[in-house]
């Protein structure tokens, strides 16, 4: 232990989870590691949830980098600890508690989460608990398999509790990238230029006296299973790349592209893997997940470098992966997710952002959260961090939903994420719609051609036209009142 506890007095600070849990109570503010399920504390909140369930009220506050497991969100959900929760989620029994009003939930930029923390918006943080795979005898903490908004949490928490995962291999110090801009008017560029560019610190600054709980702990991050690439991810992923070699061909792109980043989920997942049967070759990933994908393209020789916040690598590959680690871990920076999405390393580095939408609409605004337009699914997550700031931005669904009975592309999306002005190209099973440069009407006729569902398309041609007839404006004609008519029908089903 001595190796993961440098300092000899913070040894005397390792106690029990149940006995470190004690120092959470009602009201309190928690801000949490995590990061799609990857990173975070798990033993502690098993223990919280264990309190509440034997009476004690307790009614937590709870932020994390992004979505994490279930021993941290789907405990303290079921325990009803959890009062409100902030960025994202994708835990089963968290989302139904939001959905039925039990959980106050905010969706949230997760760029924007770290800085929120810095100016007080959630309140006061009352305790960071953060998992990590060592501290070192300043206090300074080595980060597991993501960042988030945890260097920010250990700096504005009044205490620190810290989970030492011993499952997490201590070969993970090193890949780390800690650096924190400071609030304005003192903020200075960030000095990022390439995706490999290291500009901190391996470790989370942190004043030992903070410190007021070590617990050693062994569980596993339960990251999720990839399941298989079906054929219609597969042919999404083939238009996406067919799409890519006519950029490079036609000179708006370099021979190896731009930074790529990618959203979570299977159909991510299965674009990812269909670069690696492609030509392209020297790719870099500037994301802020890290799935299997990137792990079988450096593999395959395709991948030189990756930057993200999170390392979510599935139980299936997790032993090669650490088996082979000395290999990838010099191709790999986890970096705070307020560097990961950061705007202006976006922006400058050009990336190009391919996220996955639950509904697409005939002039280019985009769903991304909520089902039926009420729904909450997972939350924005970083989607508009890369959407918003992209050289290109690329929007992927199927184009049906619900085994073909719904099309995902809509006259009218019923909740908007993204808006019309950053979507740049849509992708389905069915094609490629290109929307740069089209006025929303040459849009319309784009995405509907190439993109919707053969069984949709005439139903969507007739209600684009119809409003082009009916509608006194041309500019992005509507029928509102055949749209509220089918909506609600929709709903009532
Ligand atoms: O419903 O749960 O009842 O089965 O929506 O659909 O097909 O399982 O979705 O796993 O590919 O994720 C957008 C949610 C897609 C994800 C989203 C119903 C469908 C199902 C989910 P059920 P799938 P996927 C990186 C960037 C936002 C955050 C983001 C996401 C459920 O990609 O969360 O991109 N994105 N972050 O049946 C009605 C439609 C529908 C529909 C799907 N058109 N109409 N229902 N569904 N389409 C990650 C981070 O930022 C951390």
């Amino acid at each position: 232990m001595n190796k993961r506890i440098r300092n000899e007095m913070l040894r005397e600070k390792v106690m029990t989870a149940e006995s470190a849990s004690q120092i959470i109570k009602d009201g309190m503010t928690v801000a949490a590691s995590g990061f799609t399920p990857a990173g975070y504390p798990k033993a502690v909140p098993i223990e919280l949830a264990k309190r509440a369930e034997k009476g004690e009220k307790i009614g937590i506050t709870l932020i994390t980098g992004a979505s994490v497991g279930d021993e941290l969100d789907g405990v303290l959900a079921r325990s009803g600890v959890v009062k409100r929760r902030f960025p994202y989620q994708t835990n089963k029994d968290m989302r139904n508690s939001i959905n039925d009003g039990t959980v106050k939930f905010s969706d949230i930029h997760l760029s924007h989460v770290p800085q929120w923390i810095k100016y007080g918006f959630f309140g006061k943080i009352d305790v960071a608990l953060v998992e990590a795979v060592a501290i070192n005898e300043d206090g300074s903490i080595v980060p597991s398999t993501s960042v988030g908004c945890s260097n920010v949490a250990v700096e504005e928490a009044d205490k620190v509790i810290v989970e030492i995962n011993t499952s997490q291999p201590l070969e993970l110090e090193g890949i780390h990238d800690i650096y924190n801009p400071k609030n304005p008017p003192n903020r200075k560029p960030i000095p990022i230029e390439k995706v490999n560019d290291r500009i901190g610190t391996t470790y989370i600054p942190c004043d030992m006296n903070k410190i007021a709980a070590i617990v050693i702990t062994d569980i596993k991050d339960k990251t999720r299973e990839v399941s298989p690439i079906d054929e219609i991810s597969e042919k999404m992923g083939s238009n996406l790349i067919g799409f890519l070699k006519n950029e490079v061909k036609s000179g708006r792109l370099p021979k190896n592209l731009l930074p790529l980043q990618s959203g979570v989920g299977s159909v991510a997942n299965a674009v990812l893997s269909e670069l690696k049967t492609s030509d392209f070759n020297n790719l870099v990933i500037y994301s802020e997940v890290l799935q299997d994908s990137v792990i079988d393209l450096m593999d395959a020789g395709k991948v030189d470098f990756a930057s993200a916040t999170s390392l979510t690598i599935s139980p299936q590959r997790l032993e090669h992966f650490y088996k082979n680690f000395d290999k990838y871990k010099n191709k790999i920076i986890l970096r705070p997710e307020e560097i990961s999405n950061n705007p202006e390393i976006i922006r400058r580095l050009g990336v190009i952002a391919m996220n996955t939408a639950i509904e697409v609409d005939i002039y280019g605004n985009i769903n991304s959260t909520n089902v039926l337009g009420s729904r909450m699914m997972n939350g924005i997550g970083g989607s508009g961090d890369f959407a918003r700031n992209a050289y290109l931005t690329i929007f992927m669904t199927q184009s049906t939903a619900k085994k073909g009975t719904i099309s995902s592309i809509v006259p009218f999306v019923s909740h908007v994420d993204h808006t019309e002005h950053d979507t740049h190209v849509i992708v389905t099973e069915q094609g490629v719609a290109d929307l740069r440069g089209l006025s929303p009407c040459e849009r319309a006729v784009e995405i509907i051609n190439n993109c919707a569902h053969p069984d949709y398309k005439q139903k969507l041609m007739e209600y684009y036209k119809d409003s082009l007839r009916t509608c006194k404006y041309k500019y992005t004609p509507h029928d509102f009142k055949v749209l509220y008519k089918k909506e609600v029908e929709k709903i009532a089903k």
